[in-house]
């Protein structure tokens, strides 16, 4: 049984609950408080971060590690492409999230100057991609998609339009309405 180190609130995190509840993999889940971490987390993670998942004797950090790993040993449903170019382009979006989206969220969140101008040509990136991801569902949605969730339902952001049309189709999956719940949980 996978034991998932996890904490409601980190869209890192999000990114591996999606893929163990896309595969129907079974798992349990050990909560973290992230403002009074373990000191044993430390050893399961030096960075002291989460998400991490464990097995047996077998430790695994960071979210696209992590995924990369299910998405081999859990091969269906698949949620990488079968065609090389394709499963190249999909690891790029996943590689270049900090710029696409990540730095520009986090600098928000950190209300720095510019950062609600830069957050938003970032969405308008995003939401002018050509069609392929993030129009077809696997793992770059799932590496984008909790921080899209985050910025509409808890930091009330207006998405454009494509992106906002997205994300009302993906929340039909079982695996997104989850994370729905869990995020409207942490706005009340
Ligand atoms: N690169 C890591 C980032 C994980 C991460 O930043 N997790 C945050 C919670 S959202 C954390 O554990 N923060 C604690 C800290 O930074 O010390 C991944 O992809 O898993």
């Amino acid at each position: 049984m996978i034991t998932l180190y996890d904490a409601d609130r980190c869209p890192y995190c999000a990114r591996v609950r999606l893929v163990l509840a896309e595969k129907g993999i079974e798992y349990e889940t050990v909560t973290i408080d992230l403002q009074d971490r373990p000191e044993w987390l430390y050893e399961k993670n030096p960075l002291g971060k989460v998400p991490v998942i464990e097995e047996d004797t077998f430790v695994l950090p960071e979210s696209d590690v992590i995924n990369e790993y299910l998405e081999e040993r859990y091969p269906e449903p698949a949620l990488l492409p079968a065609d090389p170019a394709a499963r190249a382009r999909v690891r790029l979006a996943i590689e270049r999230f900090d710029v696409n989206l990540g730095d520009a969220y986090y600098a928000y969140r950190r209300r720095e100057d510019g950062a609600a101008d830069r957050l938003t040509h970032c969405l308008s990136v995003l939401d002018a991609a050509e069609p392929g991801w993030p129009f077809e569902y696997g793992l770059a949605d799932v590496a984008y998609v909790p921080w899209l969730i985050r910025l509409r339902n808890l930091l009330g952001v207006e998405l454009p339009e494509r992106l906002a049309a997205r994300l009302d189709d993906l929340a039909e999956r079982p695996a997104i309405a989850a994370e729905l719940d869990v995020v409207a949980a942490l706005a009340r």
